[in-house]
C-alpha cells in the first residue's frame, strides 16, 4: 500500500477505499462581494488553494477514485437555516438576501456554486449541506459506507470552520483523514496554521496533515488495481 509522509507519522493509503472530499469552494467563499467577504474577510488569501487542488482532483480522476464536493447553502424558502445561524454576524447583507452574486448562500444561485477551475463532473458526488460540518444532516456518511471508504483526503474552504467540522465528525465515525496543507485555505494566517496544528496534535488526535506535493506519487495511475488493463492469455 502507498505511503504518504505526513505529521504526525506516515499516513497508509489505499486509493480503493479513499475518497477525495472537497470543501466548500463555491463563489460564495471565494469571491469578492460573496459570503466570505460579507462576513469581513479578506478572500483572496484563499485563491492559493485552487490550482493544487486542481491537480489533486485531476489524479483522483484519473484514478476513478470517489469523489465529493460539498456545497454550503439553503433552501429557497431557508426552512433548513438555524435562526441562530441567520442572526450571526449581525451582517447588513445575511443569507438569503440579495448580493452581487444572488440571494446569499441559497441553493441554485450563482453565489452558491463551485468555481468553474473545480467544477464537478459526471459521476462524482455533490453534496448539499446546511451546517459547517459535511456529515450534518446530510446523506454523506450512507454513501461513504455504501462505496466501502475508510480515509477521506480532506481539502477546500475554510481551514478552522468548515474543514475543521467535517475532519471531526468524520474522526468521531472512525474515518482516517488526511488533510492537505496547501490544499484548504483559511482567511486568517493564524487560523491556518493553529487549525493544522490542531489536526496532528496529541500523535494526530483527528488525523494526518500532509500536502499536494508528498501526496501526489502515492496518486499515480498504476496504484488503483481495477483500473490496470488486464493481462491479455493469447
Ligand atoms: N466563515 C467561514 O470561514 N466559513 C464558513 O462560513 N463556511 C465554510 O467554511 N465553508
Amino acid at each position: 500500500m502507498p505511503t504518504v509522509p505526513a505529521t504526525p507519522y506516515p499516513f497508509e493509503l489505499d486509493p480503493a477505499t479513499t475518497a477525495l472530499v472537497i470543501i466548500d469552494m463555491q463563489r460564495d467563499f471565494l469571491l469578492p462581494g460573496g459570503f466570505g467577504e460579507l462576513l469581513g474577510n479578506d478572500v483572496s488569501t484563499l485563491t492559493k488553494v485552487i490550482e493544487p487542488l486542481g491537480t489533486v482532483l485531476a489524479a483522483a480522476r484519473a484514478l476513478g477514485m470517489l469523489i465529493v464536493h460539498t456545497r454550503e447553502g439553503h433552501r429557497t424558502d431557508m426552512s433548513d437555516c438555524p435562526p441562530a445561524k441567520l442572526a450571526r454576524g449581525r451582517l447588513d447583507t445575511p443569507i438569503g438576501s440579495e448580493g452581487p452574486f444572488g440571494r446569499v448562500l441559497i441553493r441554485g444561485e450563482y453565489g452558491h456554486g463551485i468555481i468553474e477551475e473545480l467544477a464537478p463532473t459526471d459521476g462524482e458526488v455533490v453534496l448539499d449541506k446546511p451546517g459547517k460540518g459535511a456529515f450534518y444532516a446530510t446523506d454523506l456518511e450512507l454513501l461513504l459506507r455504501n462505496a466501502e471508504i475508510t480515509s477521506l483526503i480532506v481539502t477546500g474552504v475554510t481551514t478552522e470552520v468548515c474543514v475543521h467540522t467535517t475532519v471531526r465528525e468524520a474522526n468521531d465515525r472512525g474515518y482516517d483523514v488526511l488533510l492537505l496543507a496547501d490544499c484548504v485555505g483559511s482567511y486568517s494566517p493564524e487560523c491556518q496554521r493553529v487549525g493544522l496544528d490542531m489536526i496532528a496534535a496529541q500523535g494526530g488526535i483527528f488525523g494526518w496533515v500532509t500536502d499536494s506535493a508528498a501526496l501526489l506519487p502515492a496518486l499515480l495511475p498504476t496504484r488503483l488495481p481495477p483500473s490496470a488493463p488486464v493481462p491479455s492469455t493469447v
